[in-house]
């Protein structure tokens, strides 16, 4: 009872403390080998580590659709669930071996669907064991201040508290780059990043057993 009541009351304090917040902004540049711009540079991902805000945990649906992960890249809350059906009339798995956040759902096919709570923060890989060129990636961020990079590659990540803060842009194929950056209390901070893909290679994945992919698959 005294416990509820005292939450009852820090959540009143919490709401009538004014938040004084910045606006993050920038343009995220994807370079491949020749300089070339990525053409997918809207997969990039912007976030601030540092800032302890809890929010209500957020999930999202990643559909399993002509033996790919969609959408190939998902930001998800700490606690949040990840819904993962599968719209084809074939078998599909999802399993990752990213650290803490490993998982394995069962095999199954439309109209069955599988979910994962994701409890730490972190970029975890998600494959499925019947298809090696199913791949795709879960963000999951334990602040709600993340944004997904626009087409025009820029990104805006609203009500950031006010603090120095390390800000990382990642994307797939160059893996994450930072900079710390101050947030005023108001108006706008700004923080631009240029990914190096230049290096990647695409190499194959191993399986759940840490195997390589049987040659030629039946389904
Ligand atoms: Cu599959």
């Amino acid at each position: 009872m005294r416990g509820a009541w005292l939450r009852s009351v820090a959540l009143v304090l919490y709401a009538a403390t004014p938040i004084l917040a910045g606006t993050l902004q920038g343009k995220v540049a994807v370079l491949e080998k020749d300089g070339k711009r990525a053409q997918d540079a809207d997969a990039a991902v912007v976030w601030v580590e540092g800032p302890k805000v809890r929010t209500r945990p957020t999930g999202a649906t990643v559909t399993m659709k002509s033996k790919a992960f969609v959408p190939r890249v998902t930001v998800v809350s700490v606690g949040g669930r990840v819904e993962f059906p599968n719209q084809d009339s074939i078998f599909h798995n999802v399993f990752s071996v990213s650290g803490e956040n490993r998982f394995d759902l069962e095999l199954y096919k439309k109209p069955k669907s599988g979910f994962k709570v994701f409890e730490q923060p972190g970029v975890v890989r998600i494959y499925c064991n019947i298809h090696p060129q199913m791949s795709g990636f879960v963000l999951v961020r334990d602040n709600p201040f993340w944004a997904k990079v626009g087409a025009d590659g820029s990104y805006t990540v609203p009500d950031v508290p006010a603090g120095s803060w390390v800000v990382k842009a990642w994307h797939e194929r160059s893996g994450e780059s930072e900079k710390t950056v101050a947030v005023g209390e108001a108006g706008v901070a700004e923080a631009s990043f240029t990914l190096d893909a230049s290096k990647y290679r695409r190499a194959p994945h191993k399986n759940k057993f840490g195997k390589d992919y049987a040659v030629g698959e039946k389904y």
